[in-house]
């Protein structure tokens, strides 16, 4: 990943080192941070919410810095990565830990200690993951490439349903037959943290080649999301029209019958929605 907060010259005085004279006067220590951090949907919304706070990260820094009583850097800047890490969206951080008054008898200017931690080999639990269920829905251009994006730009997709051709359920009488598909993803985000994910994914789809007030490109909705039901302005779970569309329980039921309504492809009216197979790669 590309993306990066960083936090560089951060100072903190405290004990570390193996000298006595070390164990006894806190010394000068200067912190630089660099962590990754997807930061599209935060680049998009304005909001806190979608990033990692780095007051927040500095101020955890320090707590435990100040704190300190390590006899090595290489200690002490391996519990400042799992300080970093036990942020939720960073994946992996890059920390120097420089002594600004090392105890040498030689003209050097500092010292330092720099390493490297992912989230994988980190002491820090794994991602809280959910289980949502994500609907994508195409009728305008090419709308195969668009349910690729859709699904490409979601991240971890557990698993995809077919893709189905259906004739349009209200709106204007000219447009065009839909594809549409649901999909497994497995996420950290909270469901308004989703929204804007999905709300991301369809301004950057019609950023390319929308008709104004025509037709949308593409359209993903968030179908259920695990031990979440709510409504609110902006977002209700599961989505309130789920359960009367066969466009959208015929993929769900390739993935999930179980959360199906029971009995709806007896209940619904038949016919408009047709199987293609699944979503091609080309
Ligand atoms: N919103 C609330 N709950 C949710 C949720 N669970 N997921 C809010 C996503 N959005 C949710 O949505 C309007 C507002 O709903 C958003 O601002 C969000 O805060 P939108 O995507 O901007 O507009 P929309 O999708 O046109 O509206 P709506 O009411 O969600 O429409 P539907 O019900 O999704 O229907 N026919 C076929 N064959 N295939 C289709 O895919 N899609 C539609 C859209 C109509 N007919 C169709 C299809
Ligand atoms: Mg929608």
């Amino acid at each position: 990943m590309s993306d990066r907060i960083e936090i560089n010259g951060l100072r903190a005085v405290t004990v570390v080192g193996a000298l006595p004279h070390e164990r006894e006067i806190a010394q000068p220590l200067q912190i630089d941070l660099s962590f990754e951090v997807d930061l599209h949907d935060a680049g998009v919304s304005d909001e806190l919410g979608d990033t990692v706070n780095y007051g927040l990260v500095a101020d955890n820094v320090l707590a435990v810095v100040v704190e300190s009583k390590d006899v090595l850097l290489e200690r002490l800047v391996a519990r400042i990565a799992d300080v970093v890490l036990a942020f939720d969206r960073v994946e992996a951080v890059d920390v120097k830990l420089t002594k600004l008054r090392p105890p040498l008898a030689l003209d050097a200017q500092d010292t330092a200690v720099r390493i490297r931690r992912t989230r994988a080999e980190a002491a820090v639990p794994p991602h809280t993951a959910h289980r949502a269920f994500i609907a994508l829905g195409s009728n305008l251009g090419d709308r195969e490439s668009y349910l690729r994006f859709g699904v490409a730009s979601l991240g971890n997709v557990t698993a995809m349903s077919q893709v189905y051709e259906t004739d349009p359920v209200g709106g204007p009488d000219d447009q065009g037959p839909y594809l549409n598909m649901v999909v497994e993803v497995e996420t950290s985000l909270d469901p308004f943290a989703l929204l804007r994910r999905c709300q991301r994914i369809e301004a950057e789809a019609m950023r390319q080649r929308v008709v104004r007030w025509g037709p949308r490109t593409l359209d993903v909705d968030i179908v259920l999301f695990e031990g979440v039901e709510m409504s609110s302005e902006d977002l209700t779970i599961p989505h309130p029209r789920y359960g009367e569309r066969r466009f959208v329980l015929a993929p769900l039921a390739d993935i999930a019958p179980e959360l199906c309504p029971q009995g709806w492809d007896d209940e619904l009216e038949p016919g408009g929605v047709y199987p293609r197979g699944l979503l091609s790669t080309d």
